[in-house]
């Protein structure tokens, strides 16, 4: 039998310096032990141990050079976490803030999402801490270059297949899996998010944010509401927040607050359209603050240096950066008397803002589930590649959103108690036991 706190303290002293990792840990082992404990399998199995280490860490160093002609020295990694059910499969991520303990926490959850998506996917993730902020396009190129000369022996169609991640778009996508090519002489599409000349698949690039989308639809619709008339806060503006704010349009909502680094604009007409999207688009290519311009180009108020949950919405979507939403943002958004809080981002609020939401009996989608879309899109794109075929963007929709309403099914069957629906106990067991049989069936 396990005791949470002794398995949590033992995985800690395992992994030092790994709060992340940690966190994500802690949040699906408490959602799953009671399962465990009552079913001798698992304990005798230790699955708990065996779940929470991952497969091989990859650790590998990226040199370039700079436009100055200055050599730089990068770190690259990719955590292969678990491939029970299929190929490792998740993004890479550019961000000088990642560490191996980053993309452990990262691998972990993505573990869990790509069960729940249904599809065949093992969970991965990888990435530098590169700051591709400032960086030329011929830097990024040889940068990426760099990365996939040396990850290109790690990965393969049916052993590893990447995507992209915070600061790696289609850009970056096309870079590495050119140099991949180069190397290989193969057109197996082993990255997701390829370009759409290059067998990438429709729909991909606004995917994590319909599928969020089709997700709050579910939620809502759960607790006989609508989306229509809903204000929404949006944090990002990525593709991720992009595909939320088109799609939250599409079902009636406005999407009244957008955030950035440099602050947020409370736009009362809305934020989604393509006008806007395409200017904020601009900016963002071009380095530039993108919040403030937008507030003055639109007409919209500009609010420097504050986040965006201090605005009274009904509903919250967090899609920028693991931790952007804590315990004091979520009690403002409670006390401002937010409906919904839609987890768009991987980890996108701290432990104590979660349970804050779950408290207050505040429907609260985990990132696991609700940001599957993009992933479950990734596998789509895989079984096009593999038929050397391409669905319809209507076809690959339809998909995408049947999948994320069977994700809400699943959280509904698993997470429910009397009239609330704790979506991030749903989402833990119904991922957790697909890996876990398969990981039985297996044997070791
Ligand atoms: O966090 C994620 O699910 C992603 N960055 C997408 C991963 C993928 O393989 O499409």
């Amino acid at each position: 039998m396990y005791n949470l706190n002794e398995f949590m303290a033992d995985l800690e002293k395992k992994n030092p310096a790994q709060p992340e990792f940690i966190q994500a840990a802690k949040e699906v082992v408490e959602s799953i032990i009671d399962i465990v404990n009552g079913n001798p399998v698992y304990v005798k199995a230790k699955i708990l141990e065996r779940i929470t280490e991952p497969d091989r860490t990859i650790s590998f160093k990226v040199e370039w050079e700079d436009d100055n002609g200055d050599v730089q020295v990068n770190k690259g990694y990719r955590v292969q976490f678990n491939n029970a059910i299929g190929p490792y499969k998740g993004g890479i991520r550019f961000h000088p803030s990642v560490t191996l303990g980053t993309l452990k926490f990262l691998g972990f959850e993505q573990t869990f999402k790509n069960s729940l998506t249904t599809l065949p996917m093992g969970g991965g993730k990888g990435g530098s801490d590169f700051n591709p902020k400032g960086r030329s396009d011929a830097e990024i190129l040889r940068f990426c270059r760099s990365f996939m000369t040396e990850l290109q022996k790690y990965i393969g169609p049916e052993t590893d297949v990447p995507a992209g991640d915070i600061g790696v778009g289609g850009r970056e996508i096309g870079y590495m899996y050119g140099q991949y090519k180069r190397l290989k002489d193969e057109n197996t599409g082993v990255l997701t998010g390829k370009g759409i000349k290059w067998g990438g698949s429709l729909i991909r690039p606004e995917a994590t944010g319909y599928g969020a989308m089709y997700f709050a639809d579910e939620m809502v619709k759960a607790k006989g509401d609508t989306m229509k008339g809903k204000t929404i806060a949006v944090s990002g503006f990525g593709n991720v927040a992009w595909g939320a704010c088109i799609k939250a349009t599409e079902l009636g909502a406005k999407v009244v607050v957008i955030s950035g680094p440099d602050g947020y604009v409370y736009d009362e007409k809305g934020v989604g359209t393509k006008e806007k999207w395409d200017y904020m688009i601009e900016l963002r290519n071009s380095n530039k603050d993108i919040v403030a311009p937008y507030a003055e180009k639109f007409g919209a108020k500009f609010f420097p240096g504050k986040k965006a949950w201090e605005v009274k919405v009904d509903m919250a979507c967090p899609c920028a950066f693991q931790n952007e939403l804590n315990l004091d943002d979520a009690k403002k958004l409670i006390a401002n008397g937010v409906k919904y809080v839609i987890e768009v981002s991987n980890m996108g609020c701290t432990a104590e803002a979660v349970t804050e939401f779950i408290n207050s009996k505040i429907p609260f989608a985990p990132g696991k589930a609700a940001n599957a879309g993009g992933v479950a899109t990734s596998g789509l794109e895989m079984s096009q590649n593999s038929m050397k075929y391409s669905w319809s963007a209507e076809e690959v929709d339809a998909k995408l959103k049947t999948i994320m309403i069977n994700i809400h099914g699943a959280c509904i069957k698993e997470g429910k108690s009397g009239d609330y629906i704790n979506y991030v106990k749903g989402a833990n067991i119904a991922g957790f036991k697909k890996v876990a049989d398969a990981m039985i069936e297996l044997g070791y």
